[in-house]
């Protein structure tokens, strides 16, 4: 394999799908040697084959809002790769949603669910339907309609789709009621459902609570602790909700909070009533974080801006993708952070990547860190298909021990020389599962 030439013809196959390049490119610069010292993986053609989706479903979904008027929206399911387990990722609802995005999000869905040690493929849908603003009941009429096309390419055993930016427990009951109502079945098609038919416990929490137990073991490895020490956390929405519950849990004071507006910087630590607001904050589909700053005296706002130029040891970007560049990195470097633990899909650019690698920071890429939430996914779908439900202590203890697994997985393909490049560690860990289950099936 040649990264440069392979990344050449995917550009000229796919030019402007810049996200989708960008995650594509840096897989592939991990595993170059791997890939290379194992011929059989060019004599079965696993890259050309592992970088193309499956298939991809496009579609429209006409919806009727409250003023009477018809929208159209566009929506997607990108189904990429299956061969250890059935399609699963989540679905996202946000203007921004493109193909592209959706590309770039299940790629990375392969690797993150290869690394859970569970047996799940990748996938990932959407739409660029805007939940912001909207009713309840408009809210449910595009849930329906997105469902009632579907509908009939999904399945508990074909692929099972879940939460993402704006779709949280709200979206996911409508469209599961959908679902049932067509497919005249209850049965574990998506995952975050309610507790009361078919959700599990720990789910919601699960992706903010992985990442904070990832950068434990990262911090372990320097003989580090979240004890005392003081984090940025970017977003306000359910990631970032665990990451800052379980952060405090452990002895940490989070200090930040970010929308789309700037970001909240708290001195006192947003702690207790103050977590339990973010929620309500997300929940008032309203795009800002700044009434925060009216409930709480000690929230100061700041407009426009991003937190990461706080003085903070630990930074988890849980917002979205892109959203901490190099002159983030060199604040964070600069600043004396030690850890920077991605809760968000590819949030760090590939610039503040070489800045944060070079200078040596903890670094743990989403696909590792933030899989804590489809591997909880995986045990949602584990209940369901043995109609049992777990403890929050069962839930909890195996996403820790997955997320310490996941860790020593980096760890095994990522050190040298005493230092852990955790990306190259989940890249190669992530891929050999994948390749390996793909060479044993044969060209299909
Ligand atoms: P939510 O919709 O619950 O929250 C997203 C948060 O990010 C919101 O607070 C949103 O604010 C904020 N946000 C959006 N754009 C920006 C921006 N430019 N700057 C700062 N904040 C911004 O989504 P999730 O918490 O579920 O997802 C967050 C990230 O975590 C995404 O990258 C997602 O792919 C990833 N992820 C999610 C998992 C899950 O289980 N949910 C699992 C693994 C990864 P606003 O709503 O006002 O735009
Ligand atoms: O990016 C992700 O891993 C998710 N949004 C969760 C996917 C899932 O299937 O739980």
């Amino acid at each position: 394999m040649n990264v440069d030439k392979l990344m050449l013809q995917l550009e000229q196959k796919h030019p402007g799908e810049v996200e989708y390049l960008q995650a594509v490119r840096e897989v592939l610069e991990s595993i170059e040697d791997i890939y290379n010292q194992n011929p059989q993986f060019e004599a079965a053609g696993i890259i050309e084959r592992i970088v193309e989706p499956d298939r991809i479903l496009t579609f429209k979904v006409p919806w009727v809002g409250d003023d009477g008027k018809v929208n159209v929206n566009l929506a997607y399911r990108v189904q990429f790769n299956n061969a250890i387990g059935p399609y699963k990722g989540g679905l996202r609802f946000h203007p921004s949603v493109n193909l592209s995005g959706l590309k770039f999000l299940g790629f990375e869905q392969i690797f993150k669910n290869s690394l859970t040690t569970l047996p799940m493929g990748g996938g990932k849908g959407g739409s660029d339907f805007d939940p912001k603003g909207k009713s309840d009941a408009e809210v449910m009429r595009f849930c329906q309609g997105f469902m009632m096309e579907l509908w009939k390419h999904i399945g508990p055993e074909t692929d099972v789709p879940a939460g993402d930016i704006g779709v949280g427990g709200r979206e996911i009951g409508f469209l599961y009621g959908m679902y049932r109502k067509l497919a005249r079945e209850n049965t574990g098609i998506l995952t975050g459902k309610g507790r009361n038919w078919g959700g599990s416990l720990i789910r919601p929490e699960a992706t903010g609570f992985g990442n904070v137990y990832f950068a434990k073991e990262m911090l372990a490895t320097k003989g580090e602790t979240f004890e005392g020490k003081t984090v940025a956390i970017s977003g306000f929405g359910n990631v970032s909700w665990g990451a800052a519950l379980k952060a405090t849990e452990l002895g940490a004071k989070v200090v930040t909070i970010s929308g789309p507006d700037g970001y909240i910087y708290d001195a006192e630590g947003i702690s207790g009533e103050k977590i339990n607001y973010m929620l309500e904050l997300r929940a008032s589909n309203n795009d800002v974080v700044k009434p925060y700053s009216y409930k709480f005296e000690s929230g100061q706002f700041f407009e426009g801006k991003r937190p990461w130029e706080q003085k903070v040891d630990i930074a988890l970007p849980c917002a979205i993708q892109n959203e901490l560049n190099k002159e983030d990195a060199e604040m964070l470097v600069k600043n004396g952070c030690i850890c920077i633990s991605e809760g968000a899909n590819m949030p760090c650019t590939p610039e503040a990547i070489e800045i944060i690698q070079n200078n040596k920071l903890l670094y743990g890429p989403g696909k590792a860190a933030n899989a804590g939430g489809v591997a909880t996914s995986g045990l949602e779908m584990s209940q369901n298909s043995m109609k049992l439900s777990w403890s929050i202590e069962e839930v909890d203890t195996k996403l820790h021990s997955i997320m310490c697994n996941i860790h020593e997985a980096c760890v095994k393909y990522g050190e040298t020389d005493g230092h852990v490049d955790y990306v190259k560690g989940a890249n190669i860990a992530g891929f050999l599962k994948v390749a390996n289950a793909m060479l044993d099936q044969g060209v299909i």
